[in-house]
């Protein structure tokens, strides 16, 4: 297993989650883009957003919702917050282990970098 990402998800290395059950885990970013920068990611290994399938729907929805929830438990939802997925080599995808990125806290530009 050379995934950093199934590493941090099974516990075989040590990080402080946030968030843990039976499907995903949330930590925080090591490199954060904003003063919340949260990732959520699943135990299950999928190398990309490309590799998902109806099967997944489930566990896309389940990470969605709790990035919901996370973001309202954080104060971030009045006043706002992004969810973000990056895809392959031009989408900025630097980890091959699927994960949604919330962040919030300060005010997001459009169009993203
Ligand atoms: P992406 O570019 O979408 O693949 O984002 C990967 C993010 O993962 C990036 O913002 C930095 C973060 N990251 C990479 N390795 C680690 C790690 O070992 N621990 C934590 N907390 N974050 C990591």
């Amino acid at each position: 297993m050379d995934c950093i990402f199934c590493k941090i998800a099974s516990k075989a290395i040590p990080a402080t989650l946030i968030y843990d059950d039976d499907q995903i885990v949330a930590f925080h970013d090591n490199a954060p883009q904003a003063p919340t920068h949260i990732l959520l990611v699943p135990h299950q290994h999928i190398a990309t957003i490309n590799e998902l399938g109806k099967e997944n729907s489930d566990l896309i929805s389940h990470m969605i919702l709790t990035a919901t929830q996370l973001a309202k438990d954080l104060s971030l939802a009045d006043d706002g917050y992004r969810l973000v997925w990056n895809c392959n080599r031009q989408g900025g995808q630097a980890v091959y282990h699927i994960h949604l990125h919330l962040l919030g806290g300060r005010n997001m530009h459009w169009p993203p970098g």
